[in-house]
């Protein structure tokens, strides 16, 4: 933990929204009385019909329901696009960066609005209804935006399936949400390579129902197979449709997306979030924590694939009528400076990206940040996962120039938005803190047992209350959710997070406690890696643990049990890697493999983990007490064949 402390800069004192005493002030308020609170923010949404009802949860297990918003009525669409443009439908809402640089392009929210109803219409005409789900694998273009507001226009839920994900995870997310439509384009671009998004597709799409349509974007003119009767060019569809379309209505609580993330156990689960309650604090969140001002140009390096892109670069800030900078390519293309010139090319104020990337850059050296002004920048932001002091302190220095705040900011996907974070005006920052809970939120530490640990300590991160952009189930399967996130410790949401809170009362998450491993702000559940590599044929057994990595914050350690009589070398190894990111995408790629004969299992044959991640740290020396393994032995093998020495 760094003791260094950075106080709120006295500029930032008086333009901010709130100062340490406004955050005190408007803390309590949110605790005392919740509903009070939330319903008197719920105004910052236009609403058809404004909501009376605002708060109706309980976190009482098994009938954990959670419900905001309930009786009011609204269009997330109508609230990101139509309710902007008569004060500013020649603002740029959308700018569009390519992975090229010589490509970029600016689009109004005039123009926002064209697009969007245009793709509203092409769903419509081929036969998606108000709570059907679409499947959008798309690039980082516009488009993915358009697709998005699309349905929420007229009501069907999105399920964004990340572009690096494999046609295998796309089919079954495909084939769990049910869904009869899928937007897609020929390719993405990617650090100057393409993304066979199309071809992926085709390959899912061979595993699913085979009643789906799917609707193509042209990005890269690259050729692809198109199935006439399946298969349709969004050009072509979108030319042939009216450029006006009706805002569905929708009860706060019916259903805006689902997207897939990893848990300690089984298939990704599809997390849901509802339209009222998500977008009230998706856009009240991007307001204070950004501290949006009209005007900044504000730029989130997430992928639309994950909830950073949804909640951050499409529905926060468009509710806010931000001018949101959406960008297609990777940080190191084509040098090591594009972000920073990116930065200078757009005039970015606001820019929000992950430690993972940070590190990276880092390990470039300080020239090619410093070859660059970034004079417009105000305001920093951290997500994904624990920032380590020594990239905070340097994202501080080079980056910023010392000038400007960091917000290090906590939330998951079941969140839906940003949940322990500084604001920028009012909370003294410590590298490597996420500091103090946002509005309405009340984090608590407990431990093994459940019992809420008081004071300066380190426990298990829970939630006591509701907030209203909290997931409301796991789609198709709500006692997967009551199970996955309350049953742990009754009565409270529990994060999967471990976390230290110092005499301060600033919260320090420390990282998962749970069986995912986050690789690159990327969320794995060891089990899914498990799975892929016993579905190889010469694999009897595997497990997967995490360990720290450099740039990666944590990497994959894989060990390997093969059948009798096959021989592990460095050939396999290549070929199991191939296998897992055949599977599930090249995001799962294993860092380490280590063949073992035997894996340390307890006398009822449970693996033990915690002695695989101690030789996987190469930390060896603290194995803890192995007298319960069935085979004590096989302990000494898989020290020896380490493949993390250091
Ligand atoms: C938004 C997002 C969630 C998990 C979460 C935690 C880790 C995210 C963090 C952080 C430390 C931060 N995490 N932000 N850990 N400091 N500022 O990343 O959602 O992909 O669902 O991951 O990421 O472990 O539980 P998601």
């Amino acid at each position: 933990m760094s003791e260094k402390v950075y106080p709120v800069p006295a500029s930032w004192k008086k333009t901010a929204y709130v100062d340490d005493a406004g955050y005190k002030k408007m803390y309590a308020e949110s605790i005392k009385d919740p509903a009070k609170f939330w319903g008197k923010h719920a105004k910052r949404l236009d609403w058809f019909k404004v909501p009376k009802k605002v708060k109706n949860t309980t976190y009482a297990y098994p009938k954990v329901s959670i419900k905001w918003y309930e009786d009011g009525v609204l269009n997330v669409s109508y609230n990101c696009i139509d309710r902007h443009l008569k004060k500013r439908g020649d603002q740029v809402a959308i700018i569009w960066e390519g992975d090229d640089p010589y490509y970029d392009k600016k689009i109004t929210y005039n123009e926002l609005y064209e697009h969007v109803c245009r793709f509203a219409n092409v769903l419509k005409k081929n036969g998606v209804k108000k709570g059907d789900c679409v499947t959008i694998y798309l690039p980082m273009i516009p488009e993915a935006a358009y697709a998005m507001l699309a349905c929420a226009r007229i009501g069907a839920v999105h399920s964004i399936v990340f572009g690096g994900f494999s046609p295998d995870s796309l089919a079954s997310r495909i084939n769990d949400a049910n869904s009869k439509l899928i937007i897609t384009a020929d390719e993405g671009m990617r650090g100057g390579r393409k993304v066979p998004l199309k071809a992926n597709c085709d390959d899912a799409l061979k595993r699913c129902a085979g009643n789906e349509k799917v609707v193509v974007v042209r990005r890269t003119g690259g050729a692809v197979t198109m199935i006439p009767g399946r298969d349709l060019w969004y050009h072509d569809e979108a030319a042939s449709v009216p450029a006006d379309c009706k805002p569905e209505k929708m009860k706060a609580e019916d259903p805006l997306f689902i997207l897939y993330t990893s848990g300690s156990t089984g298939k990704p689960k599809g997390v849901l979030h509802t339209t009222g309650g998500y977008l009230v604090y998706a856009s009240m969140t991007h307001q204070y924590v950004f501290d949006y001002h009209d005007g900044d140009i504000y730029w989130c390096t997430a992928d639309v694939g994950w909830v950073t892109g949804h909640s951050y670069i499409v529905y926060g800030p468009l509710a806010n009528g931000a001018t949101t900078l959406m960008f297609e390519g990777v940080p190191n293309y084509p040098t090591n400076s594009r972000f920073w010139e990116v930065i200078d090319k757009h005039k970015v104020n606001i820019f929000y990206t992950a430690p993972t990337a940070i590190r990276a850059l880092m390990g470039a050296g300080e020239g090619a940040v410093a070859k660059t002004s970034r004079k417009s920048l105000r305001l920093l932001g951290s997500v994904g996962e624990p920032i380590n002091p020594e990239a905070w302190e340097w994202y501080h220095r080079v980056v910023g120039d010392e000038r400007c705040p960091i917000v290090d900011t906590w939330w998951q996907t079941e969140t839906g938005g940003i949940l322990i974070t500084p604001l920028p005006g009012a909370t003294k920052l410590k590298p490597g803190s996420a500091t103090r809970p946002f509005f309405g939120i009340q984090p608590a530490l407990v431990d093994d047992k459940g019992v809420i640990l008081e004071g300066d300590t380190s426990g298990n991160l829970v939630i006591l209350d509701s907030w209203p952009g909290q997931m409301r189930t796991v789609f198709g399967d709500h006692d997967r959710f009551v199970q996955t996130y309350f049953s742990t410790y009754k009565g409270m949401y529990f994060t999967g997070d471990g976390c230290r809170r110092d005499k301060d009362g600033y919260y320090w998450i420390t990282g998962r406690v749970d069986d995912v491993i986050n690789v690159s702000g990327h969320r794995l559940g060891t089990a899914e890696v498990e799975s892929a590599l016993v579905a190889h044929p010469k694999v009897s057994e595997a497990a997967v643990v995490g360990y720290p990595h450099d740039i990666k914050g944590q990497g994959i350690y894989c060990y390997v049990t093969l059948m009798a009589g096959e021989e592990g070398d460095d050939e396999l190894r290549k070929d199991l890697v191939a296998h897992v990111r055949k599977e599930i995408g090249p995001l799962a790629t294993p860092d380490k493999i280590q063949f073992a004969p035997g894996l340390p299992k307890t006398r009822s044959g449970k693996i033990m983990r915690r002695i695989l991640r101690k030789i996987a740290e190469d930390d060896f020396a603290a194995l803890g007490d192995t007298s319960t393994l069935a085979d004590p032995s096989v302990v000494d093998d898989l020290i020896e064949k380490r493949q993390n020495k250091r």
